[in-house]
C-alpha cells in the first residue's frame, strides 16, 4: 500500500478511536471540554498513534485485534496535543498560530489553556487506565501506561522541555542538543513504538530493535523539524517559521547548515530502517514511515 493511503486511512482510525473515547462537551464544565476538543481535533498528523499501529502490525495485521490499541492511540495524542498547548503559552514558546489555526490560549485564554493542558494529560492516563475501554490484558495496559508516563514525564518529554529553556539564547555543546532532543521529542515517539511492541508480545530482541528504531526515527523527526523552521514558510508549516532563531535556540542547522543537517537527518532515517531487518517485510509500514519522516513538508 502507497504511503499515502496508509496514512490516510490509518489517520481515520486514530480520529476514530479519539471520537469514540473523548467525552464531548457536558454541563458545568463545556468549556473546559470545548478547549480540549479544540486542539485536540485541530488536524494534527497523528504520527505517534500512527507509529505505534505500524508497530503492533509487526506481530498481528488483525483489526479486530488492533482495536484493543484504541485507547493507547488516543492517549498518545492527548499527551502530544497538551503537550502543544503548554509549549505555545506564553511563558513557553509564545506562539500564536498551530496547524493554521489560532493557539489555544488565544481562542480561550491562557488559565484555560493551562487547564486544556491538564486536562489532556490526565485524561490520557483515564482513558488508558480504563479496562471498558478496550479487552487489553492488565499486564500489558500497566506496561504501555508505565512506558508513556516515563516517556511523558521529567525523564522524557517534561525534562526535554526544561532542558531546552534552560539552554535558550547560551552556547552549548552538540551533544546537549541531542539529550533535548531525545527527551523533549523522541521520548514520546519511541514510546510510542515500544508501546506496539508491549501490544504484540514482542520477545527481547524484537523490543530491542524496535526501540532502536523508535530512537532513530525520534531524532530524525526532530531534525526535521529543526531543517524546517529554517526552509518553510509560515503558511506552509501552519505554525511560526524561523522561530528558533528568533528566540536564540541552538538547532541542528546552527551546528551543521543546511545541508548538513539533511545529511544527519539521511543518517538517522537509515539507521531506523537498518534496525528493523529482523522483521522482514512485516516492517515495511515502519519503513515507509521513516522515508514519510525525512520527507514531510510540515
Ligand atoms: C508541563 C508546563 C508544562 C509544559 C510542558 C512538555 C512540553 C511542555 C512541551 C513538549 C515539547 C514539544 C512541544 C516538543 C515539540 C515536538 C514537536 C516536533 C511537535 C510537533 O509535532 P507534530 O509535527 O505536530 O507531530 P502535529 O501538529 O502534526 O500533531
Amino acid at each position: 500500500m502507497e504511503i499515502k493511503q496508509y496514512l490516510s486511512d490509518h489517520r481515520v482510525i486514530v480520529e476514530n478511536a479519539m471520537h469514540q473515547l473523548f467525552p464531548e462537551p457536558e454541563y458545568p464544565i463545556e468549556t473546559h471540554i470545548k478547549s480540549m476538543r479544540y486542539s485536540l481535533f485541530a488536524g494534527g498528523k497523528r504520527i505517534r498513534p500512527i507509529l505505534c499501529l505500524a508497530s503492533a502490525e509487526c506481530f498481528t495485521e488483525d483489526e479486530q485485534s488492533l482495536q484493543s490499541l484504541y485507547p493507547v492511540l488516543c492517549a498518545l495524542e492527548c499527551i502530544h496535543t497538551y503537550s502543544l498547548i503548554h509549549d505555545d503559552l506564553p511563558a513557553m514558546d509564545d506562539d500564536e498560530l498551530r496547524r493554521g489555526k489560532p493557539t489555544n490560549h488565544v481562542l480561550f485564554g491562557e488559565a484555560e489553556a493551562i487547564l486544556a493542558g491538564d486536562g489532556l494529560l490526565t485524561m490520557a492516563f483515564e482513558i488508558l487506565s480504563d479496562p471498558a475501554n478496550s479487552p487489553l490484558d492488565p499486564t500489558t495496559r500497566l506496561k504501555i501506561t508505565h512506558v508513556i508516563a516515563r516517556a511523558a514525564g521529567s525523564y522524557g518529554m517534561v525534562g526535554g522541555q526544561s532542558l531546552d529553556m534552560a539552554h535558550e539564547g547560551v552556547d552549548f555543546p552538540f551533544e546537549m542538543l541531542k539529550e533535548i532532543h531525545k527527551n523533549k521529542t523522541g521520548a514520546l515517539i519511541l514510546a510510542s513504538v515500544q508501546a506496539g511492541a508491549i501490544f504484540g508480545s514482542a520477545d527481547t530482541t524484537q523490543f530491542s530493535a524496535l526501540s532502536l528504531y523508535g530512537k532513530h526515527i525520534g531524532l530524525a523527526f526532530q531534525i526535521v523539524d529543526d531543517l524546517l523552521n529554517v526552509t518553510s514558510t509560515t503558511e506552509q508549516l501552519g505554525k511560526a517559521a524561523g522561530s528558533d532563531a528568533e528566540k536564540g535556540k541552538a538547532t541542528y542547522p546552527v551546528y551543521f547548515g543546511i545541508d548538513g543537517t539533511r545529511k544527519k537527518a539521511r543518517e538517522a532515517v537509515e539507521e531506523a530502517k537498518d534496525a528493523l531487518a529482523i522483521f522482514n517485510e512485516k516492517g515495511n509500514h515502519l519503513r515507509a514511515l521513516a522515508d514519510y519522516i525525512l520527507a514531510r513538508s510540515h
